[in-house]
């Protein structure tokens, strides 16, 4: 029996309905530029930090909406009360909860990552299966990145300074498609399940990837650093695989980086005139 899935399910799900609540009739705020933060995201924390400190009053917290709890525990809870915010604010149902637990040397325990419009429960916990819904999960067997449709997120502020649309480009023209749904945990969730057979994102929080990346690598998945080296929390670079494309993935990051290769992305007079 697990230590930590049963309640952390039951908690992951009260936020879930909580979320469920606000739904479609938010009043949006402004964090920064663009990043928008509703009293749905507050009211998630609230509930998810007070059931976690019930349960485990000695381990650490750290959510994305301002809670840090320190203590002398070797546990930390990194909690996204609602990830994909800017698309529940817009009404675009592609949201959820995310929590996890680590080690303070980042080892991943248990994570769970709930999405209450679809009413999928994903879990996980070191050495154990991945679960969807109590069914245990497995990435895809996609063997070429030809054949492959893949993940991936922009910023909601400071986008003009993200390369990922280099990486989207070229990525696209290489694949079967590139989505970006707005939800990096949940696009996680997608990969140990095997509806993506890849995922990459710039500058992720750990809250964003902790649950996620522990559902990858249960689920028989890869996860590392665009370069191939270790996935930390803190790296603020991700990239996930069925592990069999994963290699595939990393030369072409490389040749990204590199300026190999790359078609230039058409400008638009260039676009307006070869159109039919
Ligand atoms: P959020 O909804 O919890 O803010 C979008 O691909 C993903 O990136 C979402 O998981 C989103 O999480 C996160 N995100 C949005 N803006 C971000 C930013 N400025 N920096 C880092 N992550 C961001
Ligand atoms: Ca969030």
């Amino acid at each position: 029996m697990s230590q930590y899935l049963p309640d952390l399910e039951t908690i992951a799900r009260e936020a879930g309905s909580l979320l469920m609540h606000y739904f479609g009739r938010v009043t949006i705020e402004y964090k920064g530029e663009v990043d928008l933060v509703t009293e749905a995201d507050r009211a998630s924390e609230r509930l998810i930090v007070e059931r976690l400190r019930a349960r485990w009053p000695e381990h650490g917290i750290v959510a994305e909406e301002g809670t840090r709890r320190e203590t002398e525990a070797e546990y930390r809870w990194y909690v996204d009360p609602l990830d994909g915010t800017t698309n529940f604010a817009h009404g675009y149902p592609v949201f959820c909860v995310s929590i996890a637990l680590a080690r303070r040397d980042g080892q991943l325990e248990a994570g769970v990552l709930y999405d209450p419009t679809r009413d999928e429960m994903f879990a996980a916990e070191r050495g154990q299966d991945a679960t969807l819904n109590g069914r245990a999960i497995h990435v895809s067997k996609t063997s070429h990145l030809v054949e492959s449709i893949l993940g991936t997120g922009f910023p909601s502020h400071k986008r003009h300074k993200n390369p990922n649309i280099f990486f989207y480009h070229h990525i696209t023209l290489r694949s079967h498609g590139v989505r970006r749904a707005g939800s990096a945990a949940l696009d996680l969730a997608n990969v140990a399940c095997g509806r993506y057979d890849g995922f990459w994102e710039f500058n992720l929080n750990p809250w964003d990837t902790a649950a996620g990346v522990l559902l990858v690598q249960e689920a028989g998945g890869v996860v590392t650093r665009f370069d191939g080296s270790p996935f930390r929390l803190d790296s603020r670079e991700v990239l996930a695989s069925n592990g069999i494309i994963h290699q595939e993935l990393i030369t072409q990051f490389a040749d990204i980086f590199a300026g190999r290769d790359l078609e230039e992305l058409p400008s638009i007079p260039e676009y307006v005139k070869t159109r039919d």
